[in-house]
């Protein structure tokens, strides 16, 4: 099966699920914070089991979803080891595979639009015999009628990010773009790729899907049949206006799109919730008397990993298959007691969609920074950056 190919308008960037039609293990490129509900209906109506969440690069333009795809189904981050994304467990450098069932995906080093950009080829390893089911009532039919799923089956696909777009390229005039090393990325990597892959690219202006290598290669305007000095002047003066959200997107993919840390402040204001609380005051308001804690991670996680005691135990979804705690409503009701609310869950993620929920419901209920293991390091572990175990608050392990 081609690759599924969903798009955000918002941003005009397209996001791509991959997956192994035997086993039905997935990898999804370039996902959009704002579409995070679409994408894991997209993952649970396929009936997916997402091993991989990458990025092509530290988008200018939009936050990812990736450590929210993650925290809800188990995916791993990958990303570009020059792009400074930090969050990724696994850093990515030019030939490395990422695989996902009897498929994989070979990451191209592709320097240019930031110094960091990659693309994934992919050479698909079975040629199925796709799988749309005729009838019109199930899932897949009923998807495939509202995105755009191939039922073709092309051998060669790359997914090019924002180094070449359909009759353009990604723009080198900031985030440590280069119009030389990009002009090299196109013509020596990808072009040197069979004429035949489709192109798949990140972004598109005018509604464009998918083009092919030999297409570009002859009818890209800014780089077909232009030499190297033809295609630097060019892109030195395309004088562009910036992207809206540059100043926020950019720290925020660094960090797969995990809240920021607010330190020692008290709380930060949040949308659709009371706010963002450090571990410390959440623990001060809960001895005190002031909140209630509730622990919103999976009964197995208290179990395994530990416990704060005195917490109420809240799951907002559980493990295995972390579908949503049809008891929550009711749950977080009764243990709020006319009191604030503090959700602890792994690492922050999982308690701000808790807490919206919470709020919905009426309630007042706070995020607590960093959950209980805290944000990965360098070496994707957890507990040494910050959180509730960091920060040295109380704790058990049955
Ligand atoms: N208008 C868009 C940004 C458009 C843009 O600058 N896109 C970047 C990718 S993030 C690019 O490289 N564009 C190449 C081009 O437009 O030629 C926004 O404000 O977010």
């Amino acid at each position: 099966m081609n690759p599924t190919q969903l798009f955000d308008p918002a941003s005009s960037t397209y996001t791509y699920l991959l997956y192994d039609e035997q086993s039905r293990e997935a990898l999804m490129i370039d996902p959009v914070a704002e579409q995070i509900e679409r994408d894991m209906a997209v993952i649970s109506q396929l009936g997916l089991t997402l091993r991989w969440a990458v990025e092509t690069h530290a988008h200018a333009d939009h936050v990812t979803s990736a450590a929210r795809l993650a925290e809800l189904t188990g995916a791993r981050l990958a990303a570009p080891s020059g792009c400074d994304i930090g969050t990724a467990s696994t850093q990515l450098a030019d030939g490395d595979e990422l695989a996902f069932g009897a498929e994989r995906v070979r990451v191209l080093h592709t320097p240019g639009h930031t110094a960091g950009s990659v693309c994934y080829y992919w050479q698909r390893a079975s040629a199925g015999q796709g799988e749309l089911a005729s009838t019109s009532s199930s899932p897949a039919a009923k998807f495939a009628s509202e995105s755009r799923q191939e039922s073709r089956h092309d051998t060669h696909h790359v997914f090019t990010g924002d180094t070449l777009l359909i009759g353009g390229c990604g723009r080198t005039d900031f985030q440590s773009g280069d119009p030389a090393l990009l002009y090299r990325s196109l013509t020596e990597v990808l072009f040197k790729l069979p004429d035949t892959t489709i192109v798949w690219p990140g972004h598109d202006y005018k509604e464009r899907t998918q083009s092919t290598i030999a297409l570009e290669k002859s009818t890209n305007p800014r780089i077909a049949g232009k030499t190297l000095d033809e295609f630097v002047a060019l892109m030195n003066n395309l004088n562009l206006p910036p992207p809206k959200r540059l100043e926020e997107a950019v720290p925020a993919n660094q960090r797969s799109g995990l809240p920021q840390d607010a330190g020692h402040h008290t709380s930060t204001v949040a949308e659709g919730y009371a706010g963002d609380i450090t571990p410390q005051k959440a623990y001060e308001w809960m001895i005190s008397g002031q909140a209630v804690l509730v622990d919103v991670r999976t009964d197995a996680e208290r179990e395994w990993v530990g416990f704060v005691p005195g917490a109420v135990a809240v799951a907002w979804k559980q493990w295995p298959g972390m579908a949503l705690n049809a008891d929550f409503d009711q749950a977080i009701r009764s243990a709020a007691q006319g009191k604030a609310l503090a959700l602890l869950c792994r690492s922050g993620v999982r308690s701000v969609a808790a807490a919206k929920r919470a709020s919905e419901l009426g309630l007042t209920a706070y995020n607590i920074l960093g959950g209980f293991e805290g944000d990965p390091d360098d070496q994707a572990h957890r507990g040494h950056k910050n959180g509730w175990r960091h920060a040295g608050l109380p704790w058990k392990q049955n």
